[in-house]
C-alpha cells in the first residue's frame, strides 16, 4: 500500500473491495468523497507533491474492483483540470469538484427516476435482479406519482443483493415477493418490465451488470416482457468507443461455498464471476437523466458527454 495514501482512503478502497460499499452509484459517490479526504488531509506544500499523492489514491481506489465504470469516471470528473501551480487552489479544486460530483450524482438520479417512471403505469408488476439504486429511483418516482406497483424480487446469489432490494421496496410501500434466481422464468408471464441497473454500458449498447441479468432477459425478450436499464450517464463505459471491453470482476468462492463443502463435493472447480454482458438486442430502453434511449443509439450521447478521448488520472 503507497504510503501517501490517507488512511481514510485506505479505509474506503477496503470497504468496496469487500464490498460493504457496493453499487455502482455508491462506489462513484464513495470514491469522490475519499479523493475530497485525500486533499484536505494532505500535508504537501509542493504543487507536484500533492498531485502525485492525489495520483496515489486514485490508484488505490481504482483497484478495489473493475467492472463498475462508474468508480474510473468519477476518478476521472474529480481530478480533471489539476493545473493550478498552488497546493491550496489545487485543493480547493479538488474538494469543489468532489462535491460537484456527489451532488450532480444525486441530481441525475433523481432526474432518472422521473423519466423512468413514465414508462411504469399504474398497476404493473415489475421483476427486479441484484440492488441498484438508479432502478429503484424510477420506482420511488412512480409512487410518489400516485401509481401502485409490486415487485418481484429474485434474491441474486451468491450476495443476495435481492434482501435489500426488497426492504428498500418495502419501505416505499411496494408489495414484494421475493423468489430464488432460478424460478425468473416461471414467474416472468405475471411481470410487466424488468427493471435493472448497470455497472456500465458499452458504446454498442451492451448492458454489463449483475450476473443473471444477461439470462434474465433473454428468458424475458421470449415472454416478450420489456426489459429496462437504469443506468445514469457515469455508467457509459468511455472506453468502449474505441475498442477496449469491459473487464468482469471474478471474485471468491466462498461467497458461493465454504472449503469443508468445498472438500465434502469432491473440490470441484468454481467459477465466481459477479456481472455479465446483455447484448442489445435484448434490452428495450436504457433509461438515464437525459431521457431514455434505444440501446444502440446510447453511443451518440456517449460521443456527445465524453468527446473521443479520455486521460486516466491514476497513471504517474
Ligand atoms: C451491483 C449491481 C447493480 C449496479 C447498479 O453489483 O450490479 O445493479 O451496480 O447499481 P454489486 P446502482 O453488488 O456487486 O456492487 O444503480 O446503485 O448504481
Amino acid at each position: 500500500m503507497d504510503e501517501r495514501v490517507r488512511p481514510e482512503v485506505r479505509r474506503i478502497a477496503e470497504e468496496i473491495d469487500t464490498m460493504e460499499i457496493r453499487g455502482a452509484a455508491t462506489i462513484a459517490d464513495a470514491v469522490a468523497r475519499a479523493l475530497r479526504t485525500q486533499a484536505q488531509e494532505s500535508e504537501a506544500t509542493d504543487p507536484e507533491v500533492f498531485r502525485g499523492e492525489l495520483r496515489a489514491a486514485a490508484r488505490t481506489l481504482y483497484e478495489t474492483r473493475p467492472t463498475a465504470v462508474s468508480l474510473p469516471n468519477a476518478l476521472r470528473y474529480v481530478l480533471r483540470g489539476m493545473s493550478s501551480t498552488t497546493v491550496e487552489r489545487l485543493r480547493q479544486n479538488v474538494v469543489d469538484s468532489a462535491d460537484e460530483f456527489c451532488a450532480r450524482l444525486e441530481r441525475a438520479q433523481a432526474d432518472l427516476g422521473q423519466v423512468g417512471a413514465n414508462r411504469l403505469r399504474d398497476g404493473d408488476v415489475i421483476m427486479t435482479h441484484c440492488h441498484s439504486t438508479d432502478a429503484l429511483a424510477c420506482v420511488e418516482a412512480a409512487v410518489e406519482q400516485g401509481k401502485h406497483i409490486e415487485a418481484i424480487v429474485k434474491e441474486t446469489r451468491p450476495r443476495n443483493q435481492g434482501h435489500i432490494t426488497a426492504k428498500q421496496l418495502h419501505e416505499m410501500g411496494v408489495p414484494v415477493t421475493l423468489i430464488v434466481d432460478s424460478a425468473a422464468r416461471r414467474y416472468l408471464n405475471d411481470v410487466d418490465h424488468v427493471l435493472v441497473g448497470a455497472d456500465a454500458v458499452a458504446a454498442d449498447g451492451s448492458v454489463i451488470n449483475k450476473i443473471g441479468t444477461s439470462g434474465l432477459a433473454v428468458n424475458a425478450r421470449d415472454r416478450g416482457t420489456p426489459i429496462m436499464v437504469a443506468a445514469q450517464t457515469l455508467k457509459l463505459h468511455p472506453g468502449t468507443m474505441t475498442g477496449h471491453t469491459v473487464d468482469i470482476e471474478m471474485r471468491d468462492t466462498e461467497e458461493i461455498l465454504d472449503d469443508e463443502t468445498l472438500a465434502e463435493i469432491g473440490n470441484p472447480t468454481v467459477k465466481n464471476p459477479a456481472f455479465d454482458v446483455t447484448p442489445p438486442r435484448y434490452v428495450d430502453a436504457i433509461v438515464t437523466e437525459r431521457g431514455q434511449f434505444p440501446p444502440e443509439s446510447i453511443v451518440i450521447l456517449m460521443r456527445e458527454l465524453f468527446g473521443e478521448g479520455t486521460t486516466e488520472p491514476w497513471a504517474d
